[in-house]
């Protein structure tokens, strides 16, 4: 664990360890090609923090960031915490629903938005009022980021902050599929860069990573701002969705040391039958998290790059990853063991402190576990138990000490990596005019990822086709939650109560 010190800016560290490598790469966009050196990037966050003040929004006050991951997106992230506003960092795969709850529930003065996602916050600017302002991020003109950098003065001053003021938001799904507002601290970040980004990873000032998870996902926040910033490494920055083109392409042209992926990307990656030959990457360390990592898909990665893949587990709510396999002890088909500076426990039903091979709730503890869900009593309660942070995932930890996944204690599933609520995709099917009931469950695929599967009674007289209801859910809602496959019943499995038995449907389907 690092001691920080009380008064302390987040922000601020990050960048003045890196005060003296002025001329050396920060951030590379690997589709514009745009560089930002550490010493570009200091100084951009300041005049981006002096222009915040200008702009009137005060210090902790909410901005909301829904950018992809373009140079801007440090420099709108740490200026925001220099001049001690909070940056909300949004899902850009999310719908105007989604924006218009976020934009509501934090109350944020502003918007940074890339100028793809305009259309999907339009309808929202005059209509949510406490929204002030809105930044176009990408390309120059008024109300663009670029604007307000070259405007704001260059001067240092940096926020009176403590470490244990609010310093960032991230917003986890929730099983209503309403987003919980979680609230990070300004010694969160670099306490996961120091247990897992150089305690697990060994990052070093001479790596240059990747990240295919995006800078508003916590696991993307971790690999690409805080691990590189916290020892002077440079970091590839991909704005598109990461297809295994665009990887490839990363790989051999930028030549990653450090390459962080997800389950889904690696089995993809696997499957392409133009992907790279080993004497064209330069991987020395991969990781996974999201979603428990087939052991056959880490094997094969490993034979084909001569690369471990770490797969490991982390939290919204952690902030990062807290249990993972280490560099030379990976057990593939495990999670691997605590990462030193969290301590880990397995609780069964009952209550009790689980032993060895027997399974339960895993709960965490650790420096950099969230402050509350804000706005969120009730949530915050049941998820953050004193010292320990319920993680809703059930484990096993074996003699060695190397924990296995077991399953979610509720129902919500893991697709890609990210969270998706089975109670949302059912309402969305039950707005279809032709559905009567729904109900989806996770079924694992031929890689053994699982992706949702819904079950549908259609109304009498009625028709509609697979094709049909997953375009209605891809409208309605971010596309990767759509149901994969469509099972038309005459009925679902329910109790007396009329409660949906979808561990009957499961058991069926064999998931
Ligand atoms: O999904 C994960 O395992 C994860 C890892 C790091 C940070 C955040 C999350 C959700």
């Amino acid at each position: 664990r690092v001691e920080i010190p009380r008064d302390y800016n987040a922000a601020h560290d990050l960048l003045e360890r890196n005060a003296a490598r002025t001329g050396k790469l920060a951030f590379i966009d690997a589709v514009s090609g745009a560089r930002l050196t550490y010493g570009q990037l200091r100084e951009q966050a300041h005049r981006f923090a002096n222009a915040l003040r200008d702009m009137g929004i005060a210090p902790e006050s909410r901005v909301l960031v829904a950018m992809h991951d373009t140079v801007e997106w440090p420099v709108v992230f740490l200026g925001s915490i220099l001049a001690g506003v909070v940056p909300v960092a949004a899902n850009t795969l999310l719908t105007t629903q989604d924006f218009e709850f976020m934009l509501r529930d934090s109350r944020a003065q502003a918007l940074f938005v890339s100028r793809a996602l305009l259309p999907a916050f339009e309808s929202l600017v005059g209509k949510v009022d406490t929204l002030r302002h809105v930044v176009v991020a990408g390309g120059d003109g008024e109300h663009t980021v670029a604007t307000m950098v070259a405007a704001g003065s260059d001067r240092h001053s940096v926020a009176s902050t403590t470490s244990d003021d609010a310093c960032f938001w991230l917003y986890s799904s929730g099983s209503t599929g309403t987003p919980k507002g979680t609230v990070h601290l300004h010694s969160h970040l670099v306490q996961t860069a120091e247990l897992y980004g150089r305690g697990v990873l060994g990052i070093r000032e001479d790596d240059v990573v990747f990240s295919a998870a995006k800078l508003f996902f916590a696991y993307g926040l971790g690999n690409a701002l805080t691990f590189p910033m916290s020892v002077g490494a440079t970091t590839v920055l991909l704005p598109s969705r990461p297809t295994p083109a665009d990887v490839f392409r990363v790989l051999t042209q930028h030549k990653p040391t450090i390459f962080y992926g997800v389950p889904t990307l690696y089995a993809a990656l696997l499957a392409d039958a133009t992907r790279p030959k080993r004497a064209d990457v330069t991987m020395r360390v991969c990781t996974s998290a999201g979603e428990a990592l087939p052991a056959d898909i880490g094997k094969r990665w490993t034979a084909e790059y001569g690369c471990e893949i770490l797969d490991g587990i982390g939290s919204t709510e952690m902030l990062h990853i807290f249990l993972s396999n280490r560099r030379g002890e990976v057990r593939y088909g495990t999670t691997g063991k605590a990462v030193p500076g969290y301590d880990l426990r397995i609780v069964g039903d009952d209550g009790r402190e689980c032993g060895t091979g027997e399974i339960g709730e895993l709960q965490i503890k650790g420096p950099s576990a969230a402050l509350m869900y804000w706005n969120n009593r009730a949530k915050t309660k049941a998820t953050f138990c004193g010292e320990w942070t319920r993680s809703g995932d059930k484990y096993t930890r074996d003699a060695d000490g190397y924990y296995t996944y077991g399953g979610r204690s509720d129902d919500m599933l893991k697709v890609g990596g990210i969270y998706v609520s089975p109670f949302e995709v059912e309402a969305t099917l039950m707005t279809h005019s032709a559905v009567l009931e729904a109900a989806v469950i996770g079924v694992a695929d031929a890689d053994q990822l699982v992706k949702p599967k819904a079950y549908v009674v259609l109304k009498p007289g009625q028709s509609a086709s697979e094709a049909d209801l997953q375009q209605h859910v891809k409208s309605q809602l971010a596309p990767y939650k759509y149901p994969r496959w469509i099972a038309f019943v005459p009925e679902l499995p329910k109790t007396a109560t009329g409660k949906i038995q979808r561990f009957k449907l499961r058991a069926a389907s064999g998931a």
